[in-house]
This record gives C-alpha cells, structure tokens and sequence, in this order.
C-alpha cells in the first residue's frame, strides 16, 4: 500500500472538522444507490462530514438542470436534488465547501445550473513523462511511454470533479512518438482503466490526436483529409478506438501550427479536416475539438503588414456555418499566445454559426512559471465580460462560449493545466488558486475573482481573518504586479525565447529578425490599425473603431494597438517612457511587498508549504529587480529620455 504523501489541496476536510470514515447516513429518492458517481459522492460526504452529524438524501428532480442541483439544509437532514448522478455528486461537494467555509449548511438554499455545458481541462504531458509548459514536476499520468494509474490518478479526479470539471484531455496537443499510439492497442488497457476511474467522478476522457496518424499508424502516403483511403482508415481506427473505449468523448486536435500536419498540406481548410473527423466519429457520440491556434510561424515578421495576430480570424471567420454539429472550435482567450494582457480574440463571437469554446492557460508560461504569484482568475473575468457586440444581447464572451448567445448545445472553457506530480501538485502551494479557480468559474461564471480566492483560502488554509484578508489580497493584485514589471501596456512577450521566463527585450521565436514591441528611437508598438496591419478591424463596432483609435483605446492595450511615441501623454498625464520607468519600478516594489507580507504566514500555514512559497517570492523578486533593469535600461538607452525621478538607470 502506498503511502500517501501528496497534498489534498482543497479537500483535505481538515479545517474545521475531524477527518476520517464516517457514520453519516445518505438516502436515495429516485436514483439508483449503486450508481458508481453517487458512490464517489457517498464516499465524499463520508469523508467530509464525519463529525456533523447530518443525513444526506440525494433526491432526483428532473426540473433540475443538466449537472445542476439544489440544496435544502436542514437540522437533521439535508437534500440535495438533481436530474442527473454529476448534479448530485457537484452537489455533494457544495455541501462540503459550504462547511469548510464555515457556512451553517442547516441554512443552506441553493440552487445552481452550470454556465458551460463543457469545462474541461487540457493536459500538455508527454509520454516520456515530460510536460510542455509544466512547472509543478513530472506527468502523473506517463512516464517512459507508459500510463500511471495509481492512487493519485483517483484523486485527481475528485479534485476535478470537485470543482466542476466534465472532461479531460489527457495528452499534449503536439502529439508525438509514443502518445501517436495512444489510438492503438497498446494502450487500450491501460485507457479503459482510467476512463473508469473518471467516469466514476462524472468526466470523460479525452486524447489529443495526431492528424498524420494514417501515414504513421496507417502507413498511407498521405493524410488528407478528402481522400478516400484516408478516411476508410479513419472509419476502421475509430471504431477500433470505441470498441475498446465506449467512454470516451472524442478528440482535440492542433493541426497546421508549430510544425504539426494538418490539412493545408493538401490544399484543404481546417473545416474539411475537422468535419472528416467529426463525421467519423459521430456514430459513437464522440466529438471532435479543433484549436483554432493555427498561424505560420516561419512566415518572416519583418514585413509590416504580416500579423500573427490576424492568423485566427482569418483561417477560420470565413468557413463560419461549415462545421458539422459535433465539431467545436477552441479559442486561445488572446490572437496571440497567453500573454500577460492581449485582447480578445476577434473570433470569438466573430463566429455566430459555429460551437466555440474558450481556451485560457492556468499553467503560467508566459506569466511567472509557477514561481511568480500571478493569480488569473480576475484575467478571466474580464474576458468573459468582455462585450463582443456580436449582436445586440447577450453578447459577452461568457454568452458566446456558454452557449447562450447562438443556441450551441456544444461550448465551454478549457484551460491548459498547470499540474504535475509535485506533492504539492502544482509547483507554487499558492498556484492552487489558479486551478481551483478555473473550475469553479468554468461552472459558475458569476463567481467573482474575490469569491473564489476566498473560498479557496478558507478551504486550503485555517487562516484568521485578517490573515485571509491578507492572501486574498495578495492573489488579487498579483497579476498587476507581474503585468508592471514584465511587459506593459499590452505590448507582450520581451521574455527569455522558448523557456518564456525572465527578460530577453529584443528575445524573438521562430526567426533571428524582429521584435515582438517593434521599438526604435522614437516609440514602441504594433500599428494594427487600418493603417498598419489592419487587425484592429477584424473586431465588430464599435470595439473596432475604439481599438483603431490611439486615444479610445483602452490604455493598457495601447501598444498592442498603435506604435506610440516616447512622449505621448496618457490619460494619468505621465509621458509613455515614464509610464514604462514607473510601473517597473512600482512592479518591482510590490514583489518585494508581496515576499515581505508573505513573512506573516510562517507558523499560520504547514511548514513545508510555507518554505516552497517563501523560496518562489524569493526567485520572484530577482526575475522582477532584472526585468526591471533590463527593460528600463533598454528603453532608456532607445529613447535617451532620462527618467524625471533621477532613479538609477544603466
Ligand atoms: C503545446 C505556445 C507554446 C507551445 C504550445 C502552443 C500551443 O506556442 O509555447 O508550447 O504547444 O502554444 O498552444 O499549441
């Protein structure tokens, strides 16, 4: 038997109650007790109200919404009423939060209906147990292309199911070597396994596929999606796949982007190579994710007019109303790549006939690794209250990717994960909020930003109050102190090319030319207006003209909209190189400020936990004094604009 050494992050039920098996009695009104999601449930409540003393009765109430549920406390019994085994297992684990928050569940009243029919999470794990943009250890999942199923492989499926999540993708979106076979019989087995254990939790297994797969698994000479051959051997594959796999929910493909095939090869857009697929997997109910991240990174960006910003939009706006029913498209929340502030992608409701979903990073690539406390949750609020003016209402990101807006019974959010097999099991203890964060938003996009920082201190943490006042606000200014002294202003990347941590001004991808902030003598920024590369016009107005409009343009996206001179004067007054010296300063500031309050929770908080986080403040405070060093001293030396605070600058 294993010993149990990994964090039980937001479960450990340990706050305010003993843990332990229990005598807790739960009832069943019409579902069937036996069922394997009501046993995870039972088995939860079992855990979690060892010491309380109340019956749980699982009542099911088909005016209930799909995964929703209601709880009605009471002294000596509480219900919980669902149409469907997931609301009763989301509801049992609401009871339990509510508890730990330190809520009188006898009170409790609630009625909730998920926002986003699919909440999934995306894994980057490769098979020899390495994870692209992982931060937080080895994959729990593979290791010397092989699958782990072990204990840990059961929790983290309550995890996710305790906060939401419906579906997990378990390999990298860049499928490669080993992972290609994970279609084929050398993995079913270990497949089945584990789509069990998640199917015990309410979610369903998902791979990531390689588009080439009839060349490298098939030995066909090509992959086109319109060839006859090609797609017989699709039919056979996929029927082999659900045979082995009835529970399986379906593909996510990255196809065209970053060196992987897909359907330009042969002249076809990223519609006939997604509705192929999604026709043949349709007889078994699967459905086929498609990224939208597609763009041509060896195109050569010193032309003015090239604009990876535009790729989405314009690969995929066109074929809008040609995707088949089971298809969905995923969108990056930014046209760029996770950076710290981007706009929204235009295609997001630029698409009104076609399933979307969005797609954000909770693995911090491009915003601290882990080490640097960058807490996204507000970044996603805004992006789904971001008015899209698709139409008249209801015409926020959140309407768009939820559904509502079109009608699409296919939508959600997926976020790329930022786990790994640290006991710990996210790197930073604090990363945890990210995680946790996602899936209760990806379910309730109501929830504020401070909500769920909240809920998640009281549920990770026995912290007195002002303690808790003191992490949530840590959390919650924590982006903006990142935003400060790394890039400003929306103009994005100046990070470290490739491992994307740590300064690198002029740091470029893909080519020795360029810069991503277009900087010279006399200003920095992208020209992306009608007059530069024209993306500011893929957007629909008035968002448009407000972007294509250096002085309507919201002022922390200014120079991802316009190249800007030195001396522009934004709205505080300040000239732009002052803003650039200032919010690096400032940002260096709060870093340290953070390291210091974090002083406060030695003795509050495990010991072990505690030493993790105070070593990342520790690298987090360097990476923030170079960063500020470097892009000072850069702009000082372009511009040759003194700083009016006569602070130091080389
Ligand atoms: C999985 C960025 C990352 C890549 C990632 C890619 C993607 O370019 O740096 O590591 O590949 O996005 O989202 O597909």
């Amino acid at each position: 038997m294993e010993v149990k050494n990994w964090s039980d992050l937001w479960l450990s039920y340990s706050n305010k109650i003993g843990a332990g098996e229990s005598s807790c009695t739960v009832m069943y009104d019409g579902f069937e007790p036996e069922n394997r999601i009501l046993k995870s449930a039972e088995k939860e409540l079992f855990k979690g109200l060892s010491e309380v003393g109340t019956a749980v009765k699982f009542r099911r109430n088909e005016a209930v919404a799909k995964e929703g549920y209601n709880i009605n406390g009471g002294k000596d019994i509480t219900v919980i009423e669902a149409s469907d085994e997931n609301g009763a297992l989301y509801g049992a684990f609401h009871l339990l939060r509510s508890l730990e928050c330190g809520e009188d569940i006898t009170e409790l009243n609630v009625s909730k209906a998920p926002s986003n029919p699919l909440r999934m999470m995306n894994h980057w794990d490769n098979m020899d147990g390495s994870i692209e943009r992982g931060y937080s250890g080895r994959s729990f999942f593979f290791e010397k292309d092989d699958i782990i199923i072990n204990e840990r492989t059961v929790d983290y499926a309550r995890f996710m199911a305790s906060i939401g999540i419906n579906g997990v993708v378990i390999n990298n979106v860049n499928v490669k070597w080993a992972a290609t076979d994970l279609i084929t019989i050398r993995f079913f087995d270990k497949l089945y396994e584990l789509s069990e254990i998640f199917a015990d939790y309410g979610i369903k297994l998902y791979l990531s596929l390689n588009f080439a797969s009839p060349i490298e698994l098939g030995g066909l000479d090509n992959c086109d999606p319109l060839d006859d051959q090609v797609i017989a051997w699709w039919k056979d594959k996929v029927k082999e796949v659900y045979d082995r796999l009835p529970n399986l929910g379906g593909f996510l493909v990255k196809a065209d982007s970053e060196g992987r095939p897909g359907p330009f090869t042969y002249g076809r857009t990223q519609a006939d190579g997604a509705n192929m697929l999604g026709d043949v997997i349709a007889p078994y109910g699967g459905i086929i994710i498609w990224r939208c991240f597609v763009y041509n990174c060896t195109q050569d960006w010193r032309d003015t007019k090239t604009d990876r910003a535009r790729a989405g939009y314009d690969y995929f706006k066109d074929l809008d109303g040609q995707y088949h029913d089971n298809v969905i498209l995923q969108i990056k929340n930014g046209p760029m790549d996770f950076q710290i502030r981007e706009p929204i992608s235009p295609l997001i409701g630029g698409l009104t006939k076609t399933n979307q979903m969005l797609e954000v990073q909770i693995a911090q690539e491009y915003t601290g690794h882990q080490i640097d406390l960058c807490y996204l949750i507000p970044m996603f609020k805004e992006i789904l209250g971001f008015k899209t003016y698709c139409q008249s209402e209801n015409d926020t990101v959140a309407d768009v990717v939820s559904g509502r807006a079109f009608g699409n019974k296919l939508a959600g959010m997926a976020a790329v994960i930022n786990t790994g097999n640290d006991l710990n099991w996210t790197g930073n203890d604090l990363a945890a909020a990210n995680l946790y964060g996602f899936g209760r938003l990806a379910y309730d996009t109501e929830l504020t930003a401070e909500e769920i920082a909240r809920e998640w201190v009281r549920l990770t943490f026995d912290l007195d109050k002002e303690l808790e006042d003191k992490l949530v606000n840590m959390l919650l200014t924590s982006r903006e102190t990142y935003e400060k002294y790394t890039s400003p202003l929306g103009i994005g990347w100046m990070v470290t090319p490739n491992t994307h941590y740590g300064p690198s001004v002029d740091g470029y991808e893909y080519s020795r030319w360029g810069t991503y902030h277009r900087a010279d003598h006399f200003g920095i920024g992208v020209d992306r207006t009608d007059k530069g590369t024209g993306y500011a016009q893929q957007y629909y107005q008035p968002n448009a003209d407000m972007y294509n409009d250096p002085k309507t343009c919201p002022e922390n996206l200014l120079l991802f909209f316009h190249h800007i001179p030195y001396d522009w004067k934004l709205k505080s007054g300040q000239t732009l190189i002052q803003y650039i010296y200032d919010s690096h300063f400032e940002g260096y500031e709060e870093a340290k400020e953070l390291q210091k309050s974090w002083k406060a929770f030695e003795g509050k908080v495990p010991q072990n936990v505690y030493n993790c986080v105070s070593h990342r403040f520790e690298l987090q405070v360097a990476n923030a004094h170079e960063w500020c060093d470097q892009v000072n001293s850069y702009f000082y030396r372009k511009s040759a604009v003194a700083d009016e605070k006569g602070r130091e600058i080389f």
